[in-house]
C-alpha cells in the first residue's frame, strides 16, 4: 500500500475549502481537510511544495512514523500552517486504512464508546425576538444544545451573528453564521467591552425565562476580554447555568485563566486557535478548563488530537471540537470518528453545511434527534465529486477584525 498520487483540491462551494486526495498503489484513496480560513493558500502552498514531494513512494499504514517524520523533519515546529497540513495527511492515511481494512475509523480508534454525538448549533440573532425565532428553528431541526450570540447596543457588527436567520429562508444555503467575507479586503467590525458585559447576562436572563432552565446553553467570546473582564463575565453569568463559556481570553497566555478560574464556576472551554498539545499543557494540567475546543483539522488530524484528549481525560477535561462551516465535511468526519471512540467525548460543534458542500463531499453521516453518527462505511465515509469541486474556484475571504471606538486594533 503505497502512495503514489498526492492531490490537493480547492474548492469554493459555499466557502473555501482545501483538501487533500491520496491515492495508493492498490488504488484506494484518502481524503484529508487542510482548511485554514482566511489563509487557505499557505497550507495549499505549504502541501504541494513540500509535502506532497515526501509522500510519494510512502507506506500508507504507516501512520505515526509519516506524522511524525513531517513534524520532526520540518524542523520549524507547530504553527497553524504547519499543523493543518500534517493533519489533512494524517486524516488521510486513516481514511485508507479504514477503507483497506473494511472499518469505519471509529472502530480502529477502539470501537463506539456511545451511540451518538450530541451536538450544538448556532442561535443568534441582532435582537432579543430573532434571537428567540433562532433558537426555535434550532430546536425544530433536532438541535438539544444551542450556542447564543447577540448583537450588542450601539455596536454595529459583532461576532457570531447570522446574517439570515433560518436555513429555510435561504433555501438551502448556510443559514449559520459564517465570518469569512469574500472580497480583497478583510471587513472592519466594533467593539465594546463594557456594553458586552452589561449586555450578555441580560440576554441569557431573556432566554432562560423563555426557554426554561433544561436546554444546554454555550456562548463564545471570541479572545476579547481581559482576564479579570472574563472573570466578571463568568460570574454574572452564573446564574443561568451555562455548558460553558468559551475563549474568554486570548490564551496564547495560559496563564491568564488561573484568575478567570478562581473568581467563577462557569465552565470555559478553550483552543480553536491551538495546534498542539503544548497550548493545552499548564491549562489542563492546572484544570482551568473543562473543553478542549481544537479542531481535528487544525490540530494536527486525529492522531495528535486523540493524545490531546487522552491528556486531558487525566484530569476530568472532555472534548469540545470545533465544528463551524469552515471544517470541511472531511474535517468533520473526523471529529466525529474520534468522539465516537473516546471516553471523554463533551460534545460536538455541528453548522450544517450548503447544498453546494454537500453535492461537493458525499457523506454518510447522520444527524437525528440532536445526535451525530458518522456513519459505517469503511475509511472516514466523506468522498470528494472532483467534477463537482471543478466548478468552484477559490474565492479570495478574509476573516474580520476588530477596532475600539478610539480606532485601537482589538483581538477579533
Ligand atoms: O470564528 O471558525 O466557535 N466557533 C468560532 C468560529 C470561528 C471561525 C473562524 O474561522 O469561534 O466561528
Ligand atoms: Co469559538
Amino acid at each position: 500500500m503505497i502512495i503514489d498520487r498526492a492531490e490537493v483540491v480547492v474548492t469554493s462551494p459555499d466557502r473555501n475549502f482545501v483538501t487533500l486526495k491520496l491515492t495508493t498503489d492498490d488504488g484506494l484513496t484518502g481524503l484529508g481537510d487542510a482548511t485554514l480560513n482566511g489563509r487557505e493558500l499557505a497550507v495549499v502552498a505549504y502541501l504541494k511544495d513540500h509535502v506532497v514531494p515526501l509522500l510519494l513512494g510512502r507506506d500508507a499504514h504507516r501512520i505515526e512514523d509519516t506524522w511524525q517524520f513531517l513534524y520532526r523533519s520540518a524542523y520549524w515546529r507547530r504553527g497553524p500552517v504547519t499543523m493543518a497540513a500534517i493533519a489533512a495527511v494524517d486524516m488521510a492515511l486513516w481514511d485508507i486504512k479504514g477503507k483497506a481494512a473494511g472499518l469505519p475509523v471509529y472502530q480502529l480508534l477502539g470501537g463506539a464508546s456511545r451511540s451518538g454525538l450530541l451536538a450544538y448549533g448556532h442561535a443568534s440573532g441582532k435582537t432579543t425576538e430573532e434571537l428567540f425565532d433562532s433558537i426555535r428553528s434550532h430546536q425544530e431541526q433536532g438541535y438539544r444544545a444551542i450556542r447564543v450570540q447577540t448583537g450588542v447596543p450601539g455596536l454595529k457588527s459583532i461576532y457570531g451573528i447570522a446574517s439570515n436567520a433560518t436555513y429555510e429562508a435561504m433555501e438551502g444555503v448556510r443559514y449559520d453564521h459564517e465570518p469569512a467575507q469574500r472580497g480583497a479586503l478583510p471587513n472592519e467590525e466594533d467593539w465594546d467591552t463594557r456594553s458586552y458585559l452589561r449586555h450578555v447576562p441580560t440576554v441569557f436572563e431573556a432566554v432562560r425565562n423563555e426557554f426554561g432552565p433544561e436546554l444546554p446553553l454555550l456562548h463564545d467570546a471570541h479572545h476579547r476580554l481581559t482576564p479579570i473582564q472574563a472573570a466578571q463575565l463568568g460570574k454574572s453569568l452564573e446564574p443561568y447555568d451555562l455548558f460553558w463559556l468559551e475563549d474568554v481570553t486570548p490564551a496564547e497566555n495560559q496563564e491568564a485563566l488561573r484568575l478567570v478560574r478562581q473568581h467563577t464556576t462557569t465552565p470555559l472551554a478553550i483552543g480553536e486557535i491551538f495546534n498542539t498539545v503544548w497550548d493545552y499543557q499548564q491549562i489542563i494540567r492546572e484544570q482551568l478548563i473543562d473543553y478542549v475546543r481544537s479542531a481535528v483539522t487544525h490540530t494536527g488530524g486525529i492522531s495528535h488530537l486523540r493524545k490531546v484528549l487522552d491528556y486531558a481525560a487525566q484530569y476530568q477535561v472532555k472534548s469540545g471540537m470545533h465544528g463551524p462551516t469552515d471544517i470541511s465535511p472531511v474535517g468533520m468526519a473526523a471529529a466525529m470518528h474520534l468522539g465516537l471512540s473516546i471516553h471523554n467525548f463533551g460534545i460536538q460543534e455541528y453548522m450544517r453545511h450548503g447544498a453546494k458542500t454537500d453535492q461537493v463531499f458525499q457523506q454518510s453521516f447522520t444527524w437525528a434527534d440532536g445526535y451525530l453518527h458518522p456513519g459505517d462505511r469503511p475509511g472516514l465515509g466523506v468522498e470528494l465529486d472532483t467534477d463537482e469541486a471543478g466548478k468552484y474556484p477559490y474565492v479570495q475571504a478574509y476573516l474580520p477584525y476588530n477596532r475600539l471606538a478610539d480606532g485601537t486594533v482589538h483581538d477579533w
